[in-house]
């Protein structure tokens, strides 16, 4: 099934087409309401009158996280305040949020393409959408259930974690398909084999699955333990949220939902836009949002696209699972982690050193997060109650910064390794290949 033909199925002349008259509306629009985007362009010596089509992204300027940081919070919208319906957030590089902002044309083009995603997975009307992502400022669970509650199937919002809870909601409410991250897929998988329920007594047999990056083995395990079809979903919150693109039945590269959202490669070191089929870094630019349009986003994910038909019938463009990142961002139970934030928080406290080990792993399917980090030798005491207070302070600290959990344990003075050249500041023991 395919939700929407008309742009899922289009000839590669028509998306051109379309993307192109998009296209030049978007730059019209950013040119003359965000001073930014005005200043980047006249600063390169371009005009909205340059570009008459997407042949001509490359002469726009590219946008980063960061470019979203200097304007925090709310500089990079393109519509008066009053014009936006909804606000969420994701990780900034130093601790300060990413911020995101929906008209009510954006929230429904948010369903739109989440709608797409959930019938590409062959999700229907008569599935109940298990949506075990977080709702919050995270746009994992609001999207979901925007698109499920769209094709008509039963939403049920449990949100995440309190998995004996999940266990018997989806064994009580018949759900069919889940909706959560990968590892925690993996994560109730186990629990459930663990539990007295029987898997036969479960009516689940599909999930659609992203936020974090996995692998076919992740895939395999997730479909053997769990006795369902698992299905690679993409997004992220600057462009959409989940939604930018997603597998069909077929499990054969990721649909981009590109009459939306425009993909680019490029060379994140020259960056140059790559040829066809080349691998590099994934560059998103907006055609059709009102809040906070973008112009050639730098993910930072390095992946490659194929621009051939897939068996589903659907042309849209292809891109492969992604396969890492060009950056230094983790994800850790789906938050998005920068190492930056913590040498930041860390360079605000007098009693450590910016000396630091980030440890993540992974037990029984969760990950989990440790902090290793010296204390200053100045501050070095072997009073155990005044390190337990420190240690207590840092993890309070570090938990409201990076919004996820850790562990944090103190060492002493130089003892973290130095390196001679790129510092070597997280260990990720996780089996992700
Ligand atoms: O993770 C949106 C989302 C929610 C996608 C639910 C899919 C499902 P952010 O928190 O802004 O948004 O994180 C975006 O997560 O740049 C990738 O590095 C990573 N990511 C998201 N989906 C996948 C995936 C959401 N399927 C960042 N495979 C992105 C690999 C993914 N990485």
């Amino acid at each position: 099934m395919i939700w929407n033909e008309t742009f899922e199925c289009m000839s590669r002349e028509d998306m051109r087409r379309c993307q192109s008259r998009r296209l030049i509306d978007t730059v019209e629009r950013v040119y003359h309401n965000v001073p930014f985007y005005r200043k980047k362009m006249q600063e390169m010596g371009v005009t909205p009158e340059d570009i008459h089509g997407i042949e001509d992204l490359p002469r726009l300027p590219f946008t980063t996280k960061k470019d979203l940081r200097d304007n925090y919070p709310y500089g990079l919208f393109a519509v008066p305040m009053s014009e936006i319906v909804r606000i969420h957030a994701s990780s900034g590089t130093t601790g300060k949020p990413t911020v995101v902002g929906y008209t009510r044309k954006d929230l429904a083009t948010w369903s739109e393409v989440m709608a797409r995603t959930m019938t590409a997975a062959g999700i229907t009307r008569h599935d109940f959408v298990h949506v075990a992502y977080g709702y919050g400022m995270f746009t994992g669970g609001f999207g979901a259930h925007g698109g499920a509650e769209k094709i008509g199937a039963s939403v049920i919002p449990i949100s995440g974690g309190n998995t004996r809870r999940q266990l018997q909601i989806m064994h009580d409410f018949g759900s069919t398909a889940l909706a959560c991250t990968p590892s925690y897929a993996l994560h109730l998988a186990e629990a459930l084999l663990e539990s007295d329920y029987k898997r036969d007594e479960f009516k689940l047999r599909t999930g659609t699955f992203g936020a974090e990056p996995w692998t076919e083995n992740m895939r395999r395990e997730i479909e053997e333990k769990l006795r369902i079809k698992a299905i690679d979903i993409f997004g992220l919150s600057e462009i959409i949220g989940p939604g930018v693109s997603s597998e069909c039945t077929c499990q054969d590269g990721l649909h981009v939902f590109e009459d939306h959202f425009v993909p680019e490669i490029i060379d994140p070191k020259t960056l140059e836009a790559l040829p066809e089929g080349a691998d590099g870094e994934l560059v998103f630019t907006t055609i059709t949002k009102e809040g906070l349009p973008l112009l050639r986003y730098r993910t930072y994910d390095l992946t490659s696209l194929d621009y051939s038909p897939c068996r589903c019938g659907r042309t849209l463009v292809r891109m492969k699972k992604c396969y890492g990142r060009s950056d230094d961002m983790l994800i850790i139970r789906g938050v998005n982690v920068f190492p930056s934030t913590v040498e930041s928080v860390l360079l605000d406290m007098k009693e450590t050193s910016p000396h630091y080990l980030l440890i993540v792993d992974r037990q029984s399917a969760l990950d989990t997060l440790e902090l290793q980090v010296e204390v200053d030798g100045n501050y070095f005491t072997d009073r155990i109650s005044e390190l337990q207070n420190l240690t207590n302070r840092i993890q309070h600290t570090m938990e409201s910064a990076l919004q996820v959990s850790l562990k944090v344990k103190l060492v002493e003075p130089k003892t973290i390794a130095r390196s001679e050249g790129k510092a070597v500041r997280v260990i990720d023991k996780r089996k992700l290949s």
